[in-house]
Parts: C-alpha cells; sequence; structure tokens
C-alpha cells in the first residue's frame, strides 16, 4: 500500500520501533508520511507526536523529518541529526541515551514499556514470510517480537547480494535462562539469515527504491593523520613485545572521521589477515576487506560515503562470506568483546587528566550524539583506546581539561589516549601518573602550562591525594568558554 495508508496504522501517543543504525537501513517512505500526517494534525489544532526508537542514528526521512514536524516526544538511544540534537538540547524533545548492547534486552525485559508499532526497512520477503535484512539489522529482530503491529519497507535500492551477509541469532533469552553466546571467532555465523515474522501482524507493505544517508568522510586532515601514525606505532609496539599477534586481534572502529583515518592508516601497516568485530562498516574497513588486509568484518550495519555505498552495492556478492551483520545486542555483546579480545578505537569529545573520558556532552549539558556502542566496546575491550585532536573549535577549546564535564567512560575503562601531540599508555598507572603522562603526552603546547600548573596546585592543596581536585577551579576552564567563547585565560 501506499506510505500515507501505512502511516495511518500509527495512533498519537504509540511507540514506534524504527530500523536504521548509522544512517543504514532506516525506512525511508512511512516516517515521512507519518510527519505529513502529522504536520496536518497540528495544524488543525490537534497534538500528535509518538516516541520513537530506533537502532542508532538514522537519516533525515526519519529523525529529520519527524522532528521538523515536532512529532517526536521520546526517542532512545544515538542519534546525529542537528534538529533532534537541537530539539533535544532546547528542551523540545526527551532522550534516553543507553548503550546500543542493552536497548534490546531492556525492550524484551520490559523496562522500556510497551512497543506499539515495528517499521522495518528489508531488501526482500522470502516465499515463507521470513524477512532479508536490508543493510543494517540493529534492533529489528527485538522489534518485530515485541511490537503488536508490523509494518514492512521492502527497499528495492538494497543490493540483492545482500541476502545470506545476516546472522539473526534468536538464542537469546531473559534470566535466569540465558546461555553462553557461541561466537568464538568474529567470522563465526550462529543464527539465522532472515527474520522471524508472524505474517499476521503485518499490517501493511510499502515498496521503496531509496538510498541509505550515505554521508560523506572528510578527507584525512594533518590531525588525523597524526592521530594515526602514532596509534600504529604503538600497535606495532605492542606486537613487538608479544601482547599482540601479528595480525593483531579483533578491531572495533567508532563512528567519525577520525576513527575512519585510522582504519586508512592500517593499509599502509604491516599486519595482514586482521578482523574486525565492531558495530558499523565504514570507508576505511570496506577498503581494508577490498584490500584483502581483512578477512572478515562482523558488524550491525554499513556506515559508508555515497562513492563507497555504490561501490559496495556493485560489488556485494564479493563480500557475502567476509561480511556479517547481526542484531546489536550481539554485534555489541559484553561476553563476546570480552572473549574475543577486541582493539577498542573511538572518538571523544574530552578527557581530564586523570583520563575520565567524555563522548557525549559538550560543556557538561549539550548533547552532541550519544555514548553509542562506546561503553560496550571500552569495558570489555582488550585494550580500549581513545582519541581526539588536542584541540576544538579553531583551539578555543582544549579537549584535555582538569575535570571532564560529563564522564561516560571511567578511568578503569580507558587504557589509552591518543591526540596530534601524542600518545599515552596509561596501562597499570596511578591517576597521578597517568595525569603526568597526559599532560606531557596528549595536551597541546598552548594549554599545557595552564593544565601542569592546575595540576602541582591541586596536589599541594587538594582535599585528597589519591586524584588530587580543586573543586572550585576544575570546571573553570568550561565556565570561561561559556562566558567568552575560550578556555584561554
Ligand atoms: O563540532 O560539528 O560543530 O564542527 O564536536 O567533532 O572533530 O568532527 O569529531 O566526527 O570524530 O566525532 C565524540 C562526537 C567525535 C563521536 C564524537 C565538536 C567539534 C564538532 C564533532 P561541529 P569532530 P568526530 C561506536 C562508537 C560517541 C559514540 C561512539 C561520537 C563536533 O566520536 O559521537 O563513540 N562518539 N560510538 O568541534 C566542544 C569539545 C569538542 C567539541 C569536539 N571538547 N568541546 N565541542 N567538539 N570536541 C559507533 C556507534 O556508536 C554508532
Amino acid at each position: 500500500m501506499g506510505a500515507a495508508d501505512a502511516a495511518a496504522f500509527i495512533a498519537p501517543g504509540s511507540t514506534v520501533g524504527m530500523s536504521g543504525f548509522t544512517g543504514s537501513g532506516y525506512p525511508k517512505a512511512v516516517p515521512m508520511a507519518l510527519a505529513a500526517r502529522i504536520e496536518a494534525e497540528h495544524a488543525a489544532g490537534r497534538p500528535f507526536q509518538v516516541r520513537v526508537w530506533t537502532g542508532a542514528s538514522t537519516g533525515p526521512e526519519l529523525d529529520g523529518a519527524l522532528a521538523r514536524a515536532h512529532g517526536i516526544e521520546f526517542r532512545l538511544p544515538y542519534n546525529s541529526d542537528p534538529l533532534v540534537r537541537e530539539q533535544i538540547n532546547t528542551g523540545q524533545m526527551e532522550y534516553f541515551d543507553l548503550h546500543l548492547s542493552q536497548v534490546a534486552p531492556m525492550a524484551a525485559q520490559g523496562f522500556l514499556g510497551p512497543l506499539d508499532t515495528a517499521v522495518i526497512e528489508v531488501s526482500a520477503i522470502a516465499s515463507d514470510g521470513s524477512l532479508v535484512p536490508s543493510s543494517s539489522v540493529g534492533n529489528n529482530k527485538t522489534w518485530i517480537d515485541q511490537a503488536r503491529q508490523v509494518i514492512v519497507e521492502v527497499n528495492r535500492w538494497q543490493s540483492a547480494a545482500l541476502e545470506g551477509m545476516h546472522d539473526i541469532y534468536y538464542g537469546t533469552a531473559l534470566p535466569p535462562h540465558r546461555v553462553p553466546i557461541p561466537i568464538l571467532k568474529p567470522g563465526d555465523r550462529v543464527g539465522e539469515p532472515r527474520f522471524r515474522c508472524d505474517p499476521d501482524k503485518v499490517v501493511a507493505v510499502v515498496e521503496t527504491e531509496s538510498p541509505d544517508r550515505n554521508l560523506p568522510f572528510r578527507a584525512p586532515d594533518a590531525a588525523a593523520r597524526a592521530i594515526a601514525g602514532h596509534l600504529l606505532e604503538f600497535l606495532c609496539h605492542e606486537v613487538k613485545m608479544g601482547r599482540l599477534p601479528a595480525s593483531l586481534l579483533p578491531i572495533q572502529s567508532g563512528v567519525g572521521n577520525i576513527p575512519n583515518a585510522v582504519l586508512g592508516s592500517l593499509l599502509d601497516g604491516p599486519f595482514e589477515r586482521m578482523t574486525a568485530y565492531t558495530e558499523v562498516i565504514q570507508d576505511g574497513m570496506l577498503d581494508l576487506l577490498i584490500a584483502g588486509r581483512l578477512q572478515v568484518a562482523s558488524a550491525t550495519g554499513f556506515s559508508l560515503s555515497p562513492g563507497a555505498a555504490h561501490r559496495f552495492n556493485a560489488e556485494a556478492a564479493q563480500f557475502r562470506d567476509r561480511v556479517i551483520l547481526r542484531p546489536q545486542e550481539i554485534s555489541n555483546h559484553p561476553e563476546v568483546i570480552r572473549r574475543l579480545g577486541c582493539l577498542a578505537m573511538n572518538g571523544m569529545i574530552e578527557a581530564d587528566i586523570y583520563g575520565c573520558v567524555n563522548s557525549t556532552h559538550v560543556m557538561g549539558s549539550r548533547i552532541q550524539n550519544g555514548i553509542g556502542g562506546s561503553g560496550d566496546f571500552a569495558r570489555n575491550a582488550y585494550i580500549s583506546i581513545f582519541m581526539t585532536p588536542s584541540t576544538a573549535k579553531d583551539g578555543h577549546i582544549s579537549t584535555l581539561v582538569p575535570q571532564a564535564s560529563h564522564v561516560d567512560h571511567i578511568p578503569q575503562d580507558v587504557q589509552v589516549l591518543v591526540t596530534e601531540q601524542g600518545l599515552a599508555d596509561l596501562r597499570g598507572l596511578s591517576p597521578k601518573q597517568r595525569a603526568r603522562l597526559i599532560i606531557a603526552r596528549c595536551v597541546h603546547p598552548d594549554y599545557r602550562p595552564a593544565l601542569s600548573d592546575y595540576f602541582e596546585r591541586a596536589c599541594a592543596h587538594a582535599y585528597g591525594q589519591q586524584s588530587p581536585s580543586l573543586l572550585t577551579e576544575a570546571l573553570s576552564w568550561h565556565q570561561r568558554f561559556i562566558e567568552t567563547g575560550s578556555m584561554r585565560s
């Protein structure tokens, strides 16, 4: 049926579970039709908002369109849409940002309330009624299982060769019936290629032919190249010391331009027969697969530039045995990440001298995107690495500060920090030892004397000497930025 007829099944105040993960595999027609309906209702003076659950970020046809219609009352999890961000930060929308591995279990546990409608993009419907996933899996299995009714969008733009790439695991159960997840290697397939779906629940099938969001990545600048260089040197050193095998351990790479640049640098590195157990496959990872450096990549979705998406679609068949797309509760599962020993490499907003990492909030209160999978991987990784340029906003912000204005990752989950200035290996160090190393290696020279001065005064005057802090001064850099537009004094 048409998208408008399908959207008519969605009631005001209801909860909608949408497919979509980091700009791939999200429904493109029904959310737009829903947004149009919401706008019409608002014009007639009738309130109409919905609660939206997704896999992670989606695209302008979903988050953008619904936000423009002021149609989202509450949203979870990870978002990167600018209009949604603005509405969250101006208090118009409630946002629950949680670990991506925990979304599906929390929904199944009933912690999030009932799910009324699932709107799921697929690439095909099989003759037995099972659904062939599209370019992301996300939380779709759970949405289909939990929702009262299901709307299916079949997107012909998606490559037919995606069929067989997915591994939908149906072995998850709630405590006390949970059992180990039988993934021992990144390439293991433990589930089924399609979603099971009760046909009686399907109220609408809508056909589309629309590309995924597919934003271009910035070409790596000097800072990104320097960060990648430091990281490559570190990984080579770890191999030399016998702490990592020559093919490394399964890599996880976060979203953003810097992690993508780091993947690009692995093309120039000495490592062969690598594997990835990660969340999204971005351009850099596709290049590694094409070059044969990466044997296999397990993820829950793609996050490609338009050029890379075109290339992937044209050549998808050759990746079928080397790319595995799983539900996000499995791609990000703490048990599997810990067992495989992933190398977690994520971007960040800021870190403090003790290595608390803020991945989400600008100046302590404004959300940028969300924690995404960074916590799933950071806590359970073999080595947990965070990276950022040492300054932001034309040098007016130091990304290394006396105290993080918000903490997503505690020092115990942060083992290596990298900026273009250098790399600090924090493993086995006490808080004061960590601070000295971070100041010496990572901080921009413009901010190093001030940070060093703060730390030495904290060591002299703080209430305690485990993690010395001057409470009235610790957040003064952020306050100065809010008041003057610069952290510089
Ligand atoms: O602002 O957009 O206004 O220019 O933050 O920063 O440098 O473009 O960095 O694209 O690598 O993203 C942490 C946001 C980095 C990302 C974050 C400003 C900066 C710019 C973006 P503008 P860049 P990146 C698994 C892993 C959490 C989720 C995650 C992220 C904007 O990596 O969302 O790791 N991570 N998932 O100017 C104020 C600072 C700032 C700052 C940067 N200290 N203060 N503004 N900015 N540092 C994958 C998934 O979960 C899906």
